[in-house]
């Protein structure tokens, strides 16, 4: 036996000798780095409008694209990065945080400093913006949330490389404006360049922005200044020993698509730049305004004490009341406005974790790295906390069908993916349809449509509209799914499939923190989510104030990023 465990020993040795070659020795194990040893950054912030004699007055920002590096964590070198910044030495991941006024308009003129090579692989077999010469990085801003003009969308054809050298086929203008006169609440900002948005938020590229409605929120009693309200952008990444971002660069069909693959996941779960870092915070209410800014990772977060959240704003809007979880899903680009009750801790930490599976819902479970998002350290000393929650939130005019305006059209909005043929996705589309086919959604401007979202596909995707806000009414299961896929495959057309026939399964009740208004939602696997959009603002139910039926347009997609770039993406063209 002893000379069967010696073979053996020597076996395993040389088998760990001859490994290295083969597998990625540079990969960093996330599992061995140390948790909770960062503590939180809070992002720098940028007011979006000047002060002059007590008003507020609109204000003009420049806001770069630099390339740098980012200390993600104690222990892993610093990352060659892409950051939004003012200046190169203050570029930040996330990028600072916009704090702008409802009522008082921000122009931002975006700049890309950024090199003539991309730090990380990218995909030229989808649809992807290339400079004609090849040479630099396109990228694009998009605010998402926003109502605001085509042309300062950030549309994805409207792309530029450093110094506007190289333009997209739709670029319009240097200088994007954002009227800031929506409903108040959290936006994020983020690259959307063509078949380069994967890479471009995976390199950095991703921001914060509040709009602030002080005489309508300051009453509510919420914690709403700085120290008390503060945002939290969560992503996942992977790295290399040497610190630097792990993407693939090999696909799961590399004779199709050489690098792209359906979903990117990393084991290191990244709050405000730091990897699981740690916050030191007093017994009493914080509010945090949760952005999930990863690619294709849903959080599924709870904290493994008594705590809760109190869930008070989705995405950009306020509910009418309060909602107390124990647990909720974020999708990538869904936010979360939560109050923690610090006071009601039994301990002096608590730690915020994770617990959905990836891809969601039926991929696989969480592990130890990934299963943990940050900790708070909680102050032993008792306070007062002036802050409360009140009973009653905002309460918008049309939040559920009953006393919408009439609903001018219905859509039937098809999810499907496609495999190759040793069953590897190979693109994923809507309504079985490529991004450059002429526009089929095209609603009226100040009108209210339902769209039934069918999703053929085995996972969730998180579908986002741009411009226009939504009310998700229900999701019902697909009976006889197959055979209904089947007919979809042939015809791609809903109503001669059927759809109403087969849409009598088990209906799933919207959660009541999710029954608000929204941009983005979670479209289950093998469901229909029916879902009321709006093409006016939810506040006041006035059209808007610039033409949204100018080129370029807008687009609606799937906000897993890899599904998005290749390409679960279509324009959305309003009309008059
Ligand atoms: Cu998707």
């Amino acid at each position: 036996m002893v000379g069967l465990e010696r073979f053996l020993i020597a076996f395993l040795a040389l088998l760990a000798i001859c490994k290295t070659p083969w597998a990625d020795e540079k990969l960093l194990d996330a599992s061995q780095l140390k948790m909770f040893v960062d503590e939180l950054p809070d992002m720098p912030k940028i007011k979006g409008y000047d002060v002059v004699n007590g008003d507020h007055v609109p204000k003009s920002l420049i806001i770069g694209m630099f390339h740098k590096k980012w200390k993600f964590h104690r222990d892993i070198p610093a990352t060659p990065v892409f950051a939004y910044g003012t200046s190169r030495h203050t570029a930040t991941v996330p990028g600072p945080t916009i704090e702008a006024v409802h009522g008082i308009g921000t122009h931002v003129s975006w700049r890309n400093h950024l090199p003539s090579k991309h730090i990380l692989p990218w995909d030229p077999t989808i649809p992807t913006a290339i400079p004609s010469t090849k040479e630099g990085v396109p990228t694009v801003v998009h605010l998402h949330g926003g109502i605001h003009e085509p042309e300062s969308d950030g549309h994805s054809e409207s792309w530029f490389t450093r110094n506007f050298k190289q333009r997209g086929p739709t670029w319009t203008k240097k200088k994007y404006h954002y009227h800031n006169i929506q409903h108040p609440g959290t936006l994020w900002y983020h690259d959307h360049a063509m078949g380069l948005t994967r890479v471009n938020l995976l390199a950095g590229l991703i921001g914060a922005y509040v709009i602030r409605q002080p005489d309508l929120e300051v009453p509510l009693g919420l914690p709403y200044d700085d120290e008390f309200d503060r945002p939290l952008v969560v992503f996942d990444r992977g790295f290399r020993v040497d610190g630097s971002i792990f993407m693939n660069s090999t696909g799961n069909n590399p004779t199709i698509h050489p690098q792209w693959q359906p979903e990117y996941f990393g084991d290191a779960i990244i709050v405000n730049g730091k990897a699981w870092p740690y916050m030191i915070v007093r017994r009493r209410k914080y509010r945090f305004r949760i952005i999930n800014a990863s690619n294709a990772r849903f959080f599924k977060f709870y904290f493994t004490d008594n705590l809760t959240f109190i869930h008070v704003a989705s995405d950009s809007a306020y509910h009418e009341r309060p909602v107390t979880l124990k647990e909720m899903v974020l999708a990538p680009s869904e936010i979360a406005n939560v109050v923690v009750d610090f006071s009601k801790s039994k301990s002096n930490s608590a730690i915020l974790a994770n617990d959905a599976p990836y891809p969601y819902p039926s991929g696989d479970p969480v592990n130890e790295a990934n299963s943990k998002v940050m900790k708070f350290i909680i102050s032993t000393h008792h306070e007062v906390d002036e802050s409360r929650i009140p009973e009653k939130l905002i309460k918008y005019p049309s939040s559920s069908s009953s006393d919408a305006s009439p609903v001018a059209h219905t859509r039937y909005i098809a999810l499907y993916e496609y495999t190759s043929n040793v069953d590897e996705p190979t693109h994923l589309y809507i309504n079985g349809k490529p991004y450059e086919a002429p526009a089929t959604e095209m609603p009226k401007v100040g009108s209210s449509e339902i769209w039934y979202v069918i999703n053929l596909t085995e996972d969730n995707h998180p579908l986002h509209i741009h411009l226009g806000l939504f009310v998700v009414l229900d999701q019902t299961e697909l009976a006889k799914e197959d055979e209904f896929k089947d007919c979809m495959l042939k015809y791609n057309d809903a109503i001669k499939c059927h759809v109403s026939k087969y849409a009598r399964g088990k209906k799933v009740l919207v959660p009541a923190h999710e029954r608000g208004w929204k941009n983005v939602y979670k479209m289950m696997p093998g469901y229909v989510t029916k879902i009321l959009v709006r093409f006016s603002f939810i506040h006041s139910n006035e059209s808007y104030p610039f033409d949204a039926t100018s080129k370029p347009g807008y687009v609606y997609h799937c906000h897993i990023l890899d599904h998005e770039d290749n390409v679960m993406m279509r324009p959305l063209k309003l009309i008059a």
